[in-house]
């Protein structure tokens, strides 16, 4: 069974935002079409407490897309952004969410965090999302949604490494690309088996 995954469509990964995705809320329309396709929907939500540590302000003399060693590994910092019951944290507001079935949070950690919709930085934590699409019968995932580089990628590449088929819709994610982030995604997920699929593939496919 199949499920449409949307990664992140919050206010500050969108222009306007603090962690602002060039484009990123062109994907709104496409994701909203696709939302009605599919017959299970779910949403992640990037959900920080003030002071998380992959926030630049969190780390003295340190500057967004700095990188630092935090136990589990190197850490890219970034502006504040996401804070739990901020504006910034809220979905875009064209978002049509009404029949989403699951709001997964993630990052909600101070000491860690969590691109993935599946574990924690660290590559262990699981945030529990295996588990309930297992015992539900879904084994396809479409995702969409920000940043293709960061969240989107490494859902998908866990999402491959647990044994679920990923399908990447491209057109309706938008990238960071920090530092030659987006090349380096676009050839592990390849590496991975990520499909990646246009937006009209994905309308085929759906439900
Ligand atoms: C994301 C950087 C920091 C994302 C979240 O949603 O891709 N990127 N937090
Ligand atoms: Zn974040």
């Amino acid at each position: 069974m199949r499920a449409f995954l949307v990664v992140d469509v919050q206010n500050d990964f969108c222009p306007g935002g603090a962690l602002a995705v060039p484009g990123g809320g062109d994907v709104v329309p496409l994701v909203n079409e696709l939302g009605l396709h599919f017959k299970h929907v779910l949403l992640t939500q990037d959900w920080h407490p003030p002071g998380h540590l992959s926030f630049a302000s969190a780390h003295t003399g340190k500057q967004p897309y700095d990188t630092v060693a935090l136990p589990y590994g190197a850490q890219i910092l970034w502006p504040d952004h996401c804070v739990q019951g901020t504006e910034g944290a809220a979905f875009h507001p064209a978002l049509d969410i009404a029949h989403v079935e699951l709001i997964l949070r993630k990052g909600f950690r101070r000491e860690i965090d969590s691109y993935s919709a599946f574990f924690e930085n660290d590559q262990q934590t699981p945030t529990g999302l295996a588990g309930y699409l297992r015992e539900r019968g879904i084994d396809t995932l479409y995702l969409a949604g920000l940043a293709l580089d960061f969240c989107v990628h490494w859902s998908a590449i866990d999402g491959r490494r647990l044994g679920f088929e990923v399908f990447v819709v491209e057109d309706a994610t938008r990238a960071i690309d920090a530092n030659g982030s987006l090349g380096h995604a676009m050839r592990q997920m390849r590496q991975a088996g990520v499909e990646l699929v246009s937006f009209d593939e994905a309308l085929t496919f759906a439900a």
